[in-house]
This record gives structure tokens, sequence and C-alpha cells, in this order.
């Protein structure tokens, strides 16, 4: 057998099939043994799986494997998030149902995922566009509604005149949509919101209970959330405003610098704003620009900041004579504190830009240290940090903390119209979820419009509200408010006539709660069972791409909460370990008309060592161009696919956990998979050459084992314990190093050819071999059966117990010195490591190089420094 080639196309599917006859990944939520529940974000089913989903299924399936050895009642369940907008793209342009695109994707991607051995429990499927899904979710919706979770109002969006359609700031690429091209207008709607902005302090903190989420994720879900802890500050005005408003009320966070405030600027939709416009045409054309621009944060960051003078002027708090002139600019937000500040040119660098801009005072008050206050000028850089008050009146001298709360303790207790001038205020920059989405091709939100009555919840009984199957996609606009009778009904509350509630959800909030359907996706009347979702909950490890550090993470720890509320779970926090892994990248290669070409149609050729690519069809030449993320534009994808069908799965996952740590990119190479290949036959053959000496059952390990058989021992036993320990750390890079080490190891001992008449190496080598394919089968687990089976082993090592290493064979009992001479390093001496002075002594002198280098003289000295070195001078 030993000539044999392994042959993963034979061996993998059958050891698929063996697992599953046996049901192994089966998962039972009344399993007595202790919990660990492992999770991969689910797939978007957009067709074929990619070769990062390649990378993030195998992690997670490392894990699965490994801890259902370690002992525990492993959930490892898969399904689809299979809502949104490409299906709809694809019933637009090809005529076909999204429904039916969607269910073929996933048939597809299903028996894709299947063919990568995972061991994943596929009795717990689910699909979000299902109706046994989103019944349950319309269900928590309209429990979150009856709570206050849920609410409508008139939001700002951006809306799409040709697709009539809301885009999400991300659709809009130079103020027009991504996909019609149409100038974006700002519109006012009707939208659905989440109040996520209930939980702001909480998700905030409970940040830092989450010590095994990545720090960078915590970050900048912490800056997302963005608390501010400021001042709400009242600025008498000068004259009335138009409105009849006698005061103007700013957020600000920099009270402290107060003296050195040189305007005030209002968003263009302040009512004051809107006042002031309704008499001012000149304002009025200005606003409608404002209006045009929209507010996503890149455009607000990267427009030139402009102003339109409004004619009031406010008074200054502490400076009576100081008026300042209130301008309407297009970098206030109206969703944000007050919807105006008071500007600081000096510490605040829009506002400088803007005074530069309208030639206004710029009057620093905050003196950085050392900074003599007789020169210290501002030119085109604000000054933000840190520093002490001065032209500051009673904050003279102060450092900025103390001087926000001098002035904030004075503000708090002047009284401005029988109120005081200021308060201090939490401000956060979380908003609220707008989860509105003017499409089909999502649940359908459960709510119905009835002039009588208002909006009404679809009764539990009536639900779900399912996608009418007959919708058509060929006009722009929402399918389901184009529909001859879908939103016709009758009020459950009143029985009158009423309408349907047409927007879907946002495919977030699908994604946001399948973790908890995942513990009893069997329960028909309720989304979840409490004892299977708190005993399951939290996920102990989530693995999935960064991309979803944000929004994705941040709503389903909101959801949690929600559910907590309405008694959907009973705990807070999803995820209490997270990892986030780095992405597939590969060559980019461009053909002879400068267009993309897939790696699969260009060859490589190397020579003196220069690498050159050709087609393979024509001969043409290719330009190798830069390594990047896979992707379908730039064409440098390779089909995981081929791969598992040419190399097999075990190849696949081999090398996606070997090359890099799993939190980095990994470059994947047509040589790095060979070489991986090449790794897979080579245990092969190596288990085919020991089968002498490990078929069977375990002989004795002799009381005196020899040497050899002692070192094949000890280098088995310390790869188990440090692979446990790299794969408990997700540090798969380094249990795959180990293994190629083991693997050397053991190939050495055999090529030695000492086995044969050393029963004790023998027996060695047939717990070594035990050890090397057991710790092999989280990664490469078809590999490993097959191995198991030709060493003539009983079970399947799915289901077997992780080895146990004898830990006494893993601390070193002999340590290796450097040995200098004359100061340079000539040897290296292996001694016992309680060897006393003399010994370690008299071992140098006997060592060939210290030999040579004395000459057969005596030498002058040897020094020994205990466990570290030993120093001869010849
Ligand atoms: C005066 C000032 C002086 C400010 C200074 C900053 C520096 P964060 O930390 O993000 O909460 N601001 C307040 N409301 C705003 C709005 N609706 N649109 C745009 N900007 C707004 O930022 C708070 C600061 O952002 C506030 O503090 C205010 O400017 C500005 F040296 O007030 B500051
Ligand atoms: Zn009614």
């Amino acid at each position: 057998m030993a000539s044999e080639r392994y042959n993963p196309r034979e061996a993998e599917p059958k050891w698929q099939r063996a697992w599953e006859a046996a049901e192994v990944f089966r998962t039972l939520n009344d399993d007595p043994r202790p919990k660990y529940y492992v999770l991969e974000m689910f797939p978007y089913p957009s067709g074929r799986i990619h070769m990062g989903h390649v990378r993030n299924y195998t992690m997670g399936d490392v894990v699965a494997r490994y801890k259902r050895a370690r002992g525990f009642n492993v959930l490892h369940p898969m399904g689809w998030d299979a809502f949104g907008l490409p299906a709809e793209n694809a019933a637009i342009q090809n005529k076909v149902h999204p429904a039916k695109w969607t269910y073929e994707n996933i048939a597809t991607m299903k028996a894709q995922l299947k063919s990568m051995g995972l061991s994943l429990d596929w009795a717990r499927e689910v699909a979000t566009c299902d109706p046994s899904y989103y019944r349950h979710q319309q269900k928590m919706f309209t429990d979150f509604f009856k709570a206050g979770l849920v609410y409508r109002s008139k939001s700002k969006v951006n809306w799409d005149p040709v697709d009539m359609t809301v885009l999400a700031n991300e659709q809009v690429v130079d103020g027009r949509g991504w996909r019609s091209g149409a100038v974006v207008e700002q519109r006012e709607l009707e939208q659905w919101k989440f109040r996520i902005t209930a939980y702001s302090d909480e998700l905030l903190s409970a940040l830092d209970t989450l010590d095994r989420w990545p720090d960078k994720v915590r970050l900048m879900q912490r800056n997302w959330i963005g608390k501010s802890e400021g001042m709400r500050v009242r600025f008498e005005l000068v004259e009335p405003a138009p409105n009849g408003d006698r005061t103007l009320e700013i957020f600000t966070t920099r009270a402290d610098t107060l003296f050195g405030a040189s305007f005030m600027a209002i968003a263009p939709d302040h009512p004051l704003a809107k006042a002031c416009g309704a008499q001012d045409p000149g304002l009025a054309a200005f606003q409608e620009k404002c209006r045009q621009m929209g507010t996503s944060v890149a455009v607000l960051e990267t427009a030139e900041k402009e102003g339109y003078d409004t004619g009031l002027k406010v008074r200054h708090p502490f400076l009576p004579e100081v008026e300042l002139t209130v301008y309407v600019a297009n970098f206030i937000l109206m969703d944000y504190g007050t919807g105006a500040i008071f500007g600081c040119p000096a510490h605040d660098q829009r506002d400088l830009d803007f005074a530069r801009k309208y030639g206004l005072k710029v009057i620093p008050v905050v003196l950085p240290p050392a900074a003599d206050p007789t020169s210290f000028t501002i030119d085109d850089t604000a000054y933000d940090g840190d520093g002490t008050l001065f032209n500051s009146a009673f904050m003279d001298g102060l450092p900025i903390e103390a001087a926000k709360e001098a002035v904030a303790r004075r503000l708090e207790t002047t009284d401005l119209h029988g109120a005081p001038q200021g308060t201090r205020q939490v401000n956060y920059r979380l908003r609220d979820w707008l989860i509105s989405r003017q499409r089909y091709w999502g649940c359908p939100i459960p709510m119905i419009h009835c002039e009588a009555c208002g909006v009404v919840p679809v009764p539990e009984q009536d639900l779900p509200v399912r996608l009418p199957e007959d919708a058509t996609f060929d006009r722009p606009g929402n399918p389901l408010d184009h529909h001859p009778t879908w939103k016709h009904v009758a009020c459950p509350s009143c029985g009158g006539r009423a309408r349907r509630e047409t927007d879907t959800m946002d495919t977030f909030v699908d994604s946001s709660w399948y973790f908890a359907r995942f513990t009893d996706p069997w329960n028909e009347t309720a989304p979840t069972t409490r004892s299977a979702v708190d005993g399951w909950l939290p996920v102990d490890q989530y693995i999935g791409g960064i991309e979803h550090a944000i929004l994705h993470l941040l709503y389903s720890r909101f959801f949690t909460r929600a559910m907590r509320a309405t008694g959907h779970a009973g705990l807070d926090e999803p995820f209490a370990g997270l990892f986030t892994q780095g992405m597939v990248v590969h060559e980019t290669y461009r053909g002879p008309d400068g267009a993309w070409v897939s790696p699969a149609e260009v060859e490589i050729t190397e020579a003196d060592g220069k690498r050159s690519a050709r087609l393979k069809a024509t001969g043409g030449p290719v330009e190798i161009g830069g390594i990047e993320k896979m992707s379908k534009s730039k064409k440098n994808t390779v089909d995981p696919s081929e791969i598992i069908g040419g190399w097999g799965a075990d190849t696949a996952r081999w090398f996606m956990l070997s090359d890099s740590p799993p939190e980095r990119d990994v470059i994947w190479t047509e040589a790095g998979a060979e070489g991986a290949h090449r790794f897979v036959q080579r245990i092969w053959r190596m288990v085919g050459e020991a089968l002498p000496f490990v078929s069977g059952g375990a002989p004795a390990l002799p009381a005196d084992l020899s040497a050899a058989g002692l070192a094949v021992r000890k280098a088995a036993h310390k790869t188990l314990v440090a692979v446990e320990d790299d794969i408990e750390k997700l540090a798969f890079n380094r249990a795959v190093a180990r293994i190629y080490e083991l693997a050397n190891t053991l190939q050495k001992a055999l090529a030695d050819g000492g086995a044969g008449s050393d029963p004790g190496l023998a027996a060695a080598l047939h717990e070594a071999f035990d050890i090397l394919v057991r710790i092999i089968a989280p990664m490469m687990p078809h590999l490993a059966e097959e191995c198991w089976q030709a060493m003539g082993r009983e079970g399947l090592i799915a289901t077997l117990g992780w080895p146990v290493a004898d830990r006494t064979l893993t601390v070193d009992d002999t340590i290796v010195l450097p040995v200098q001479i004359n100061g340079k390093k000539r040897a290296e001496l292996t001694v016992a490591r309680e060897a006393g002075e003399a010994e370690v002594r008299a071992a140098t002198l006997a060592l060939d190089a210290v030999v040579a280098a004395l000459g057969g003289n005596p030498p002058k000295k040897v020094i020994v420094v205990p466990q570290r070195i030993v120093n001869v001078v010849a």
C-alpha cells in the first residue's frame, strides 16, 4: 500500500457518507455534556462559495471537531442569509423569480459546503427567506412594537427617483444612485425604526465585558456609538427671530473654549433656518443646495465648508458686548445635538476653515504646554491638544477639564429667560436603526394601516405575512406596492378597509437573531425555546469577516437585548468570543489588451528566478499585477470546487490554515496548494511505511525505553500539547507548523530503520502515529479517517476523544548550552539539566570542536555559567 497514492476523490465522499450515516454531527439539546457553540457567519447565497468561505468555515470546523473530541456537546450549525437585493436584481435582469434564484443557489452552495467535509448539523439549517423563519421575525417585530422598541417616524432618506427606492448611504456614489445613476434626492418619508438608542449606554459599557473580542472591533463599536459628554448652552438672540425664538440652543463638548467663540452655525433644516429661509430667497436657495448634497459622512467630510449669514445675532454668555453672527452652514447636522453650534476656529478645524473663508476672528484660548501666551497664534491648523486656558477671564490658568467644570457650574446657575443658561448633556452618535426597505425580497413588515385605527400589528394567528409569489419585476418601484391585491386587507381591529405595510425589513434584521434560531429551529409556535436559547447562548466562538465588525455585530447585540425585553431570550450578549479572519488574496493578471484575466487562463513559468506569465490559449503576453483580495471584478479568483475536485478538500483546508496567522490575509498560490497536497500524500506514505509497527492494538511500552523510542514519544506528546494550545488560541498556522515538525521526526525515525529490532521504538511509533493521525483530524478529517482505517483502528476518528498527553514527557530534562571558544560560538553541548559544573566542563572538553581548537594543549580557562553558556579560553 505504501506505493499507492491517496485518492481524495474516492476517500472524501466515502467518509462524508460514513459521518452522515452515523449522524456524528447531529447535536441534541438535552445532551448532558458541557455545551460549546461555534458559529461562522452564515453566507449570502450568491451563487457559488468562494475561497473566503472555505477559509472561514475551515477555521470553524477545526474548532468544532476539536471541541467535540474534548468532550463538549458542540453546536455547529449552518444556514442562509437569503433575502437581499441581488436576488431581486437577478429577477429584473434574467426574469427569474427571486425565490427560484435563491433556492437554486442554496442547493449549489450546500453541495459545495458538503464537499468540504464540514462537521455541521444540517438538521438545523435555516434560510431567512423561508416563511418558517421570517414568521418568527414578524412575531418579534410586533412584540418589539408593543414594547416601544419599534416606531415609525419621518426621516430624511436618499431617494432614487428612477429606481423609486430609498438608498443606503453606501449606495449613493458621487450623489447618484449606484444602479440607476440618477441624481439622488433627499426626501422625508415615514420609515420604520428600531429603537437601538434605548440601549446606547448599555451597548457601550458592556463592550468592556467582551474580553474575547478583538480590541479593534470593540474600538470600532465604541466609536460608532460615539458617546460624548458636553453641554447644551442657550445663547440669547439680540433681536427675536422671525419665528419668535428668543434663544438659540447649541450642543458643545468644549464649553471651555467659549471665550474663543467667533460665530454661530445652524443646520440647513434647523427650525430657525427654515423660518429665516421663508423670508430670504437667497437663504432658501442655499438650503436647497445643502439638501441635494445629502448628509453622508463622506460628503460632509470632503465638501468645502460653506455658510449663509441669516442676519441674526446672539449675545456671548459672558461678554455681553460681544455679538456673534448666526450662519446656516452645510457642515452642521440636524440630527445631532441640537443642530446648532458655536464656532471656535482656534480649536476646531472645521470652524477654522469656515472662519478663514468668511474672514472671521480666530481667538486662541487654549495654550499648549510651554507655549508663549504673548506670541502663540493659529495659522491654518486648529489646536485641539492639551493645554491651559488663557484669554478666558475666570478660566485663565485652568487645565481643560477643570475649565469645563468651571464653565458648567457657572452656566448651570445662570438664568436666561427663566431657565438655566446651560445644562450638562450626554450625546450619542448612534442613531435609531432605520429598517424600512421599499423592496420585494425581504421580510414583510407585519403592520396594517387603517384610516380609523392607525397602524395595527398583524395578529399572531395571521402570521406569517407571506410575500406574494406572483409579484412582477418589470417596472421600477416596490413590487409589493404594485401588486394588484396583496396590500388590500381588512383592518384586524375594526374590520374596515385597510392597507398592508409594503416596506420590507433591512436584511440585517434577518441576521440579527439567526444564531438564536439555530438553538431550536424546530419550534413552530415561537421564535425561540427559552431553555434552548438560554442554554446554548452565548455563542462561544463566532468567526467571520472584519467587514461585519460594526453593523451586524451591533445589531445582533441590540436584538438580543430586545429579545430579552420581550421574553424571547434571557441574556444580553450573543457572542462571548469573536474572531475576525483575514481575507484570501491572490495575484492579479492582465492580458494583452489590458483586461483582467483569471489565474485559470494563465500559465506561469519561472526562469532564472524570474516569473513570467502568458495566456494558456494563445500564448499572448500576460502582465503579473499586485496581490489583491479575490474579487470577480479583477478575476483573480480561484474556484473552490476546482480545488476540491482536483486536490481534495483536505488540501484546501490544510493550505487555508497553514500559511498565515488566521487574522491576516492569506495569499492563495498554486505552489502553496501543491505543497499542501504533497503533505497529504506524505502522511499517507508514512502511514504506509509505518504499518508494520502501527497497525492493530497497542503494544506495551517497555519500562526501559531506548533513547530513540523516548525521543519519538517526547516529540509526539510535545506536539500534542502544543497543538491543543494552538487550537484553543485559534493559532492554526502554528499548529500546522508543529505537525510538519512531528512528521519530519517520525519520518526520520522510520528511515533510521531501528524499529525492526527495537520493540520500544516500535511501540513508541505505534503511539506517535496514533497521535499524529488524531491531531490532523480537525484539519484534514478525511485523510485522518483513511489513515485510521489503514492502521486497522476501530470506529471513526470523528467520534473519538482527544488523545491524552503524558505531561511528564513534555518537560525537557536536557538542555542545550552554547559553547564559545575565545569569545566565538563554536559548538553546542547537550547535557542533563541537573548536570554539575564538573560534568559540564568534562563534556565540553570532549567536544570535537573544542578538541580541535585546543590542538592537544590544556585550556587556559573554562568558565561555566550554569544553565546558560560555556566559555573556553584556548
Ligand atoms: C464648540 C467647540 C469648540 C467644539 C472646539 C469642538 C471644538 P462630538 O465629540 O462628536 O460629540 N457639533 C455639535 N453639534 C453638531 C452638529 N449637529 N453638527 C456638526 N457639528 C456639531 O462633537 C461635538 C462637537 O461637534 C461640539 O463641540 C460642536 O463643536 C460640534 F474647540 O462646540 B464643539
Ligand atoms: Zn381599523
